[in-house]
């Protein structure tokens, strides 16, 4: 993790100062920013500087627990240090799916204490949780009455303003962050510039100017950022004359991998260059995307009063950008669990059965309850982690207790999931690679097995996952069955153990990334 990148010394010595790179004036050295900074199931990232100290929550959707949290000193490399909805009480996920749950949320400081605000689609709406420690424990939730989705919180003179965007409008007003309750009624601000859905809003405050940034467009290949100002915090708002002020559905970035880019969160660090966080996804073999939205970052300039982000050009997975240090470049992940500790990466979809899942002497013992991952199985035992890199593999050794299903699951939403599983039902033991997609429940190999054991392991390689059965081939399936278009939902894919019935043992699990 130590090793300076080449490049970025080089660029710090001025060689590569020919290449394009954002305005000349601001503060340090032209370094190589690796994009995204969170790959993988990241999507709608908001972030705080506190100091030197980066804090950066996504949305988690159905998953338990909710909102992870990670912290970064030099915006590329992040640490997750929790989840900030880690029990079941600020997190009522009942019958949600990877449309439902826990849609953007927005991280703020003030005065000690950090806020975190977002929306329990489906769950009770609008809520925020408080904490001295980012790392938790955070406060039971504590709910608010304006509607909309993606709230943000702004403090200002002892005043608290709630902003989301309630029938499609954003809209302002005083809460008492303490109490929640709603000190001034909602005030419409803006519409943004036309486009559907006007959403993702933060107010900022510069030289004596409230900006509002929104995006507009949907989550889709239309997402964009817009931006208006006013010198008073209630409106009225203009809008930017160059709106949108970001976005990939443009001429210059037709071409580009990277699509999809909106929902962003401005903010400056401690050198007083600012910056944007956003998400975008990657795609592949025409628009296809399986990973999910991803976190990226981008400079932000400031021009005649108006954010100019990233000099106006489209954003790339590597880019030269001034910092104020060389970070350390983002190193390919090589994880062994044993599970003796469950680290914070590791999620359920809903809340976990907790008697179903038993940990010792490095062993992790599964029991099914017979939920799998399609629609109506609600709390499936999984341990589930983000799929962040297009070139990785995964494995385990799983053993069945007698009869059942335990294996491997590669899943994007109950519309869309892959299974890799040891069964024994009524008759011989057997390996099955199996796909769901949407009505279609295919079984695309089905090998003999002497016992109900096996080594199982997947490689994905971008657009396909091969399947190895004791470190053989044995199929191969294309990655877009669970891409997002196909698949639908909010979320990206996540890997892990599983066991659908019966009762099975993991010998460890192996992530490992090219
Ligand atoms: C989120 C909205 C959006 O609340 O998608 O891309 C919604 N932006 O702002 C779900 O992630």
């Amino acid at each position: 993790m130590k090793m300076k990148c080449f490049v970025a010394i080089l660029a710090a010595l001025g060689v590569l100062s020919a290449c394009s790179h954002p305005q000349a004036s601001r503060e340090g050295l032209e370094v190589e920013l690796q994009n995204p900074i969170l790959p993988g199931f990241h999507p709608d990232p908001s972030i705080v500087a506190v100091g030197e100290d980066y804090y950066l929550v996504n949305s988690s959707f159905h998953y338990f627990p909710g909102v992870p949290i990670y912290h970064s000193r030099d915006l590329q490399n992040w640490e997750q240090i929790g989840n900030v909805l880690d029990r079941p009480s600020q997190l009522p996920l009942e019958q949600s799916n990877a449309s439902l749950g826990i849609y953007a949320p927005t991280i703020r400081y003030h005065e000690g204490t950090f806020f975190m605000i977002t929306t329990n689609v489906g769950g009770g709406g609008n809520f925020l949780v408080t904490a001295t420690d980012p790392a938790g424990p955070w406060s039971e939730p504590i709910w608010l009455e304006q509607q909309g989705i993606d709230p943000s919180l702004y403090f200002e003179d002892g005043r608290c303003y709630m902003v989301s965007n309630p029938d499609n409008v954003i809209t302002l007003c005083e809460i008492n962050p303490m109490t929640g309750a709603t000190l001034s009624p909602g005030k419409p601000i803006w519409t943004g510039t036309g486009s559907r859905f006007p959403e993702g809003p933060h107010i900022y405050k510069k030289d004596n100017w409230y900006y509002l940034l929104i995006s507009e467009g949907g989550t889709e290949l239309a997402h964009k950022l817009t931006v208006a100002r006013s010198r008073f915090i209630y409106g009225p708002y203009e809008a930017c004359p160059d709106n949108p002020i970001f976005t990939h559905s443009s001429l210059a970035a037709q071409n580009s991998d990277i699509q999809g880019t909106g929902h962003g969160d401005f903010f400056e660090d401690t050198e007083g260059n600012w910056w944007v966080v956003f998400l975008a996804y990657r795609r592949y073999g025409g628009d296809f995307h399986h990973l999910g939205r991803e976190t990226f970052l981008a400079p932000v300039t400031w021009e005649h009063g108006w954010p100019v982000v990233n000099g106006g050009q489209p954003v790339a997975e590597r880019m030269i950008v001034t910092m104020k240090d060389i970070p350390a470049q983002p190193q390919p992940a090589h994880i062994h669990y044993d599970f003796s500790v469950i680290g914070p990466e590791w999620m359920h979809i809903q809340h976990p059965v907790e008697e179903n899942y038993i940990v010792k002497n490095g062993v992790l013992t599964l029991i099914g309850n017979g939920d799998g991952f399609d629609w109506g199985s609600w709390h499936p035992t999984a341990l589930l982690r983000r799929q962040e890199s297009p070139e990785c593999r995964f494995s385990t050794r799983v053993s069945l207790q007698g009869d059942g299903e335990a294996g491997l699951v590669i899943y994007q939403t109950h519309n869309g999931h892959m299974e890799f599983c040891v069964q024994r039902l009524k008759g011989g033991a057997k390996a099955v690679v199996r796909v769901r997609l949407h009505s279609i429940l295919h079984e695309q190999a089905v090998v003999p097995l002497p016992t109900p054991e096996a080594l199982l392991t997947v490689e994905s390689h971008g657009d396909h996952y091969v399947f190895l059965l004791n470190e053989h081939e044995i199929t191969r399936l294309d990655a877009k069955l669970l891409s997002t278009e196909m698949a639908g939902g909010f979320t990206g894919v996540t890997v892990g153990p599983y066991c659908r019935s019966g009762k099975a043992s993991f010998q460890g699990f192996d992530y490992d990334e090219d």
